[in-house]
């Protein structure tokens, strides 16, 4: 069974709570338990994991390493400083997908780079709660070409 690890980064708590007009009406669990489905159709293993907290999610990537085939990311803010994570997606050699709700590249300008893009193997962004879906499609459709 293929196991793929969701990682979700700061203030993805506050979905559907805050900002609708930006982020949309629906909370993270809502999402989640979506995904939990499509991966169930897919006999995915999916888990999930959100932090606030820059060093947990660098701690949820190194413990990936063992335990899941692969990895969906919304790195929230981090997306766009955080050599931490880009060392640790770098360090565990996963196939890492980089995900969105909205488009970095048509928002504030400090938004539109990414210092993750690089160490993973694709990105989807803009597409609200969809990014999740084809992120985790895509990363699936990656492992059937590229196994272990
Ligand atoms: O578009 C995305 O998914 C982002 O990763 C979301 C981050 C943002 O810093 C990135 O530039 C792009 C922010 C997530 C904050 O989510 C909130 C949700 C509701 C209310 C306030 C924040």
């Amino acid at each position: 069974m293929t196991r793929i690890l969701l990682l979700n980064g700061p203030n993805l708590n506050l979905l559907g709570l805050r900002e609708p007009e930006v982020y949309g009406r629906e909370t993270l669990a809502d999402i989640v338990n979506d995904l939990l489905s499509f991966a169930a159709e897919r006999d995915v293993e999916l888990s999930d994991f959100q932090s606030n907290s820059e060093g947990e999610l660098v701690t949820a990537i190194h413990g990936a390493r063992e335990t899941v085939d692969g990895i969906v990311i919304n790195p929230g803010a981090y997306t766009h400083y955080s050599i931490a994570i880009r060392d640790a997606i770098s360090g565990v050699a996963l196939p890492v997908v980089e995900t969105h709700l909205s488009n970095i590249h048509a928002r504030e300008p400090f938004r539109k780079e990414s210092v993750l893009s690089a160490v993973c193997v694709g990105v989807v962004a803009g597409f609200g709660r969809h990014s999740y879906f084809v992120a985790l499609d895509a990363l699936l459709r990656h492992l059937a070409h590229e196994p272990k």
